[in-house]
């Protein structure tokens, strides 16, 4: 049975009582938004970013959440404290609504709002020992499509991504975009080490992620950092490279396509950084009501 609780609309309901209905767009067409937030400690991390996160993503596709940020954020902590859990995932997502047999988004009169307080567990010890990675062949939906940052309930095109990896035997895959450049993984950002420069991609191609920016905090003052496309071949010859994300949180990516990062260890760069953002995570964010 899957632990914690589930708001919807108002309600709170278990898990295994947690439904929605098959005439809602969110299951129809993937029409709504989502966040994926961590609360570790009792304390919910970077909560008012992934709220400014999921209104800006619902605003971008013309959903709008019958909610305001502080009655969402205040919904967010509530079910949190309901679900009695001090670590944990939270999901909120919002739908288009019910509607017809057809995308007309007009017809869903009402947004539905659900909040899913649960555990997650990804890559288990990897986070020590490194990941492998490959690159996609399938690329990253491109911004002349849906922009980027939009986080849509519509991870089709990320899920094909993560098969491959799985047909090839790796723990992730990495996407390029339309030109070739380095995006990021199916549901994290990327990041390459180099003589001591931590480099990134621009956003244009990617999600704004708030882990990657932590990230970006942390490096200040103790390492150079650079957004900026590269090509495979850059990450290739990386001294290290990691993903950031808020599931996979800081992982380095010890082998990409066969080829070993380094020597196919976890690098000081990285080990640096994420020890770093593991006490960050666990000393900050916004304590939760129980
Ligand atoms: N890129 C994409 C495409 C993502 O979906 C990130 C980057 C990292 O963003 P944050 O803000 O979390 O640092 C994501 C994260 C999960 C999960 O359960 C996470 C995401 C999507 C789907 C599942 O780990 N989003």
């Amino acid at each position: 049975m899957v632990a914690g609780i589930v708001y919807i609309d108002g309600e709170l309901y278990k898990p295994e009582d947690a439904k929605v209905s098959v005439f809602d767009h969110g299951l129809l067409y993937g029409d709504g938004v989502f966040e994926g937030i961590r609360f570790y400690n009792s304390r919910i991390f970077k909560l008012a970013e992934h709220v400014d996160r999921m209104f800006s993503s619902a605003s971008m596709i013309g959903l709008t959440i019958p909610l305001s940020k502080e009655e969402f954020s205040s919904a967010i902590l509530t079910t949190t404290g309901k679900s009695g859990l001090k670590d944990g995932y939270l999901r909120p997502l919002v739908t288009r609504g019910i509607g017809d047999l057809g995308l007309d988004p007009r017809k869903s009169k009402k947004p539905s709002v659900v909040i899913i307080c649960s555990t997650i567990s990804l890559y288990g010890n990897k986070h020590e020992t490194g990941i492998s990675a490959i690159i996609a062949t399938v690329r990253r939906t491109p911004p002349s499509s849906i922009n980027p940052n939009v986080k849509s309930l519509n991870y089709l095109n990320n899920i094909l991504a993560k098969s491959e990896a799985n047909a090839r035997g790796a723990d992730e895959a990495i996407f390029l975009d339309q030109e070739g450049f380095v995006a990021e993984a199916s549901a994290d950002n990327i990041f390459a080490v180099k003589g001591g420069v931590v480099y990134t991609p621009p956003t244009t191609t990617n999600l704004v992620g708030i882990t990657r920016a932590t990230i970006m905090d942390l490096a200040k003052g103790h390492y150079e950092t650079k957004v900026e496309r590269f090509k495979t071949d850059f990450l290739l010859k990386a001294d290290e490279v990691f993903i950031t994300g808020t599931g996979g949180e800081v992982a380095p990516v010890v082998d990409i396509d066969g080829h070993k990062i380094a020597q196919g260890l976890p690098g000081p760069v990285t080990k640096d950084l994420q020890k770093r953002y593991f006490e960050l995570v666990r000393s900050t964010g916004v304590p939760i009501p129980y």
